[in-house]
């Protein structure tokens, strides 16, 4: 067999370059062999999707594949060239998603398993994929999450873990796709279930333990819910900002632009974050980042300050 270039006609992001497997004379499968060891879509159960020609041209909802194929080796690109990590335990894992999911479970949502990625479909019966890159980004990040920090999936250091796959779901997004910028994920899927430049426009807190944070109960304790606080950090450290706090404070960020914020973001993570950290230490972690990236006196570490700051996370 032989790992091949082609097209593909994804259903959110139009007509992509994607790698495939050649298994014969005209038969085609979702295995690219080109990255790490694989980056492998399959149906539910196993079974391969399959061409006749290494450029796709699929149908909903088979479609759907060609989003997360395309979009699993955008962000395996993504963790390779901007933080030099060969997929999620930095050794090549094989990864591996298994696409339109029918179960219940699986509606309107994705998941990572722990070992393989997971994707549902939309409510409606549009069989369209909750596929959008800033899902399969975010699904991935978990995995990162997993080999790295190991944020434990529960209250604060769960809300963390939920931020970090948010904030690197919207990192490869406009990395892959640089005339995309909306900082509302799932947005390529016309389909809005968070804010990150504006938390409390879905219920999230803006502000640690202001308005909308939820303490324990459920979704382990709110997690999809308290991580309006570090989604809303990173945006304002991306892109600056002013305002008012929920605890009446005036903060003023100057963004340092995307490509230094992830860089600090993901030394933090795989480099002082711990499975049992709370946001105030993913502060104190943060400025150690920035301090080793750009020095202590830098003008990083000053905004990286105020965009703590800013969402209540105090030195
Ligand atoms: N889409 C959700 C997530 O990745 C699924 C879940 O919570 N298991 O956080
Ligand atoms: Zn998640």
């Amino acid at each position: 067999t032989a790992d091949v270039t082609g097209t593909a006609n994804t259903l959110y992001s139009g007509t992509q370059t994607i790698h495939s497997e050649q298994t014969g004379t005209n038969a085609y499968r979702l295995h690219d062999l080109s990255r790490g060891n694989g980056v492998i879509t399959l149906r539910v159960g196993g079974d391969d999707f399959t061409s006749t020609s290494a450029n796709w041209n699929l149908s909903l909802p088979d479609q759907n594949a060609l989003d997360a194929h395309w979009g699993v080796e955008m962000t395996y690109d993504f963790y390779k060239e901007v933080f030099n990590r060969n997929s999620i335990d930095n050794n090549g894992y094989a990864l591996y998603s298994y696409v339109n999911r029918k179960s219940i479970l699986y509606r309107d949502n994705a998941s990572w398993s722990g070992t393989a990625m997971n994707y549902g479909i939309r409510s409606g019966g549009s069989q369209k994929g909750v596929t959008g890159i800033d899902v399969t980004g975010h699904e991935l990040t978990h995995g990162v999450t997993q080999y790295t920090s190991g944020l434990v999936y529960q209250n604060e250091p769960g809300a963390m873990n939920e931020s970090m796959s948010d904030i690197m779901g919207k990192s490869v997004q406009f990395w892959a796709k640089p005339n995309d910028i909306d900082w509302r994920l799932s947005n390529d899927m016309n389909w809005f279930i968070r804010d990150m430049s504006n938390p409390n426009a879905y219920q999230q807190p803006d502000t640690y333990k202001g308005t909308y944070w939820v303490n324990g109960g459920s979704d382990n304790g709110g997690v999809h819910t308290n991580s309006g606080v570090g989604n809303f950090m990173y945006y304002l450290l991306v892109t600056g900002g002013s305002g008012t706090n929920d605890n009446g404070d005036a903060y003023n960020v100057q963004g340092i632009g995307i490509e230094k914020a992830e860089q600090i973001i993901y030394r933090t993570e795989t480099a002082y974050l711990t499975s049992t950290s709370v946001y105030a230490d993913w502060r104190e972690a943060s400025v150690n980042a920035a301090t080793d990236l750009y020095g202590a006196s830098s003008n990083e570490v000053a905004q990286v300050k105020n965009a703590w700051d800013a969402v209540g996370v105090y030195g």
